[in-house]
């Protein structure tokens, strides 16, 4: 053993446990975790409250949408370090996404060439995150995604029937994930195959559950205007979403008209009933169960609000959802007990469930809470953030001379989303509000035309919001949660297990071919298609060359023996645009056709031992 050396034992343990791995294939030494609460930490009084030493974890999650990117982003908190990637909707070369055998089995056929994702959303379980999964959207694509939080990999991608951009998305809390709702933001023909195309006034669009363990689609329900974005109940009963265009408009102009849209509530007990009882009907080739939800259905509830909202977030302690008003400078609280009321027969209108409209600034477009009793609005027009009690807004509007306004805070510039730390979950910890900001202008070094977005961290642990940090971050995060790295810490996987379903379609293969991929390095040939199974152990692949002909159908499957954690392996083809990474335990496998003669050396990608660069082997292309 090494004599012991000064600084962070943990840093130092891994270093030895890697390096020995490299030079010796040994089993490593995995090093021990240190999370020191940073932001207050009693220790360092004189650290700004994002600093988190070299070494130390971060005390938080933060999960990223990655906008127009189509991938999702981990993020450490306070530090605001990005830690990783994790493809979605779009291509990556780094790891492969979109190349790999494995990854396209879950993009599927003819996959589009990238997404939107604007909203992550973690299963919950009795109205706390369990850890599960992330749930996020794909409006340029009409999809939902499902992230495994085990190994941070998406593992399923469904394509949304009958509808056109899904923008809002949210979870069930209660009793679990359970049903993932997702809003078409868009008003189509139905079906969209070429009728109709400029009667805007037989367009429409749908609300759509589904069913988080199997990703298939549960139901639709048809509605009146449009839906934007989406938030549920605490009690597994409701679901609501926004309307901006109950105009019904194709241009700006007319989608602007009225002084109301609304939000609508989906009553799922209804819906669920109504399925069963064969009141249903399906679109085209799909096989979805669609309802009607329209005006004068039983089963939805159209409060009008003003006027184009946008955001609409439930607060932690179960009782209220607002909706933020953007051409209003209002929210709208309503409370899920007068939505009972009304599915009860005891309202005599829908507006009956509203129970406070405070008004705050310009362009409110979502709220946050801090489980305190406090709500932050984000302002867009005014770039601040307002801070309000949620129940002497109640007050207010219920005539009392109180004010709920606490204060206003600066921020730079114009901000989405808001998200604090657990605020949409019972558990909301009132540290950390984080503002999504869509412009940066000034606040750092240009980049050229395009500017990053930037990303506020704010401490809103006292009676005052306090801006604590800047993070730029690349295009375009919409939407983010936050929560402790100890709920999830110790489900996250540090190498692959062997019968992990994301490559048991590989595995089987191998199997049909005599293949045990832990050991054999293999050429099996089929007709014109050739299986080129090897291992990799740093520093070298199973097989130091093979031989194909030229317009063979190649597979090259690749499976990392290395269990050391950290010891990821890639597989680049030169001249053959493929890349892939094979991390610890992982197989993964690529198919293409090997259309060029020649010698085409392939080589490792993830810097793995001293002699990374000599881990290479030639395929040879017979002409
Ligand atoms: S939206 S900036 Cu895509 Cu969530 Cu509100
Ligand atoms: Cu293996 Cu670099
Ligand atoms: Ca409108």
């Amino acid at each position: 053993m090494l004599p012991p050396a000064p600084g962070n034992p943990a840093r130092r343990n891994f270093m030895r446990g890697g390096a020995l791995a490299g030079l010796a294939g040994a089993s490593g030494i995995i090093g021990g975790m240190n999370i020191i609460p940073s932001a207050h930490a009693a220790n360092e009084p004189s650290m700004p409250k994002d600093h988190v030493a070299p070494g130390q974890l971060d005390e938080y999650y933060g999960f990223w949408s990655g906008g127009q990117s189509g991938e999702m982003r981990i993020l450490g908190m306070p530090s605001m370090r990005e830690l990783m990637r994790i493809p979605v909707f779009n291509t990556d070369f780094a790891v492969g996404w979109g190349i790999t055998n494995e990854s396209r089995r879950v993009l599927g056929k003819n996959f589009p060439r990238g997404g939107d994702l604007h909203h992550p959303h973690m299963s919950q379980t009795h109205g706390h995150y369990d850890g599960r999964y992330i749930f996020v959207n794909d409006k340029a694509g009409t999809r939902v995604a499902r992230i495994r939080c085990d190994v941070m990999r998406t593992d399923k991608i469904t394509p949304i029937p009958n509808v056109q951009a899904i923008h809002g998305l949210r979870v069930q809390r209660e009793p679990k994930t359970g049903y993932v709702f997702a809003n078409a933001e868009f008003r189509i023909p139905s079906p969209n195959d070429g009728r109709d195309l400029d009667d805007p006034k037989k367009y429409q669009t749908m609300f759509t559950a589904v069913n988080g363990e199997t990703m298939e689609v549960a139901w639709q329900v048809i509605v009146d205007g449009n839906l934007d974005n989406t938030e549920c109940d605490y009690e597994g009963k409701y679901a609501v979403s926004t309307c901006y265009n109950s105009e019904g408009g194709v241009v700006l102009a007319d989608m602007m008209q009225s002084e109301r849209d609304w939000v609508v509530v989906f009553n799922l007990g209804r819906i669920e009933a109504a399925i069963k009882a064969g009141k249903f009907k399906t679109i085209g080739s799909s096989k979805v169960p669609v309802v009607d939800g329209r005006h004068g259905s039983e089963l939805t509830m159209y409060i009008p609000v003003p006027k184009n909202p946008h955001g609409v977030n439930a607060s932690p302690d179960g009782k209220y959802f607002t909706a933020n008003g953007k051409l209003s400078p209002t929210v709208t609280v309503m409370a899920w007990s007068k939505v009972d009321d009304y599915f009860n027969g005891k309202l005599k209108t829908p507006r009956e469930a509203v129970v406070a409209e405070p008004q705050l600034g310009l362009g409110p477009l979502h709220t946050a809470y801090d489980g305190r009793g406090f709500a932050y609005t984000t302002l867009f027009i005014d770039s601040q953030i307002a801070k309000w009690n949620i129940q002497d807004a109640i007050d207010a509007y219920g005539g009392k001379k109180v004010n709920y306004l606490r204060q206003k805070l600066d921020v730079a510039y114009q901000p989405g989303h808001n998200h604090t730390s657990l605020g949409e979950t019972r558990d909301a910890d009132g540290h950390w509000l984080v503002s999504l900001n869509k412009f940066a202008k000034d606040r750092f070094l240009p980049t050229g035309p395009l500017h990053p977005d930037l990303d506020q961290l704010i401490d809103i642990s006292g009676d005052q919001m306090v801006l604590v940090a800047d993070a730029p971050v690349y295009s375009e995060p919409h939407d983010a949660i936050i929560l402790p790295s100890k709920m999830l810490i110790n489900k996250v996987k540090r190498t692959w297990s062997r019968t992990d379903p994301f490559f048991a379609e590989t595995v089987a293969q191998a199997k049909k071919h005599g293949i045990t991929l832990e050991k054999d390095n293999k050429v099996v040939r089929e007709g014109n298609q050739v299986f080129v199974y090897m291992t990799s152990s740093a520093p070298q692949y199973g097989l130091p060359n093979f031989k194909v002909k030229k317009g063979n159908e190649v597979t090259v499957t690749i499976t990392n023996v290395d269990s050391i954690e950290d010891l990821t392996h890639g597989f680049c083809l030169t001249n053959y645009g493929i890349n892939m990474e094979i991390s610890p335990q992982e197989t993964s496998s690529v198919t293409f056709i090997a259309d060029k003669p020649g010698v085409y050396w392939y080589y490792c990608t993830f810097f793995c031992h001293a002699l990374h660069l000599e881990m290479r082997g030639r395929m040879l292309v017979e002409a």
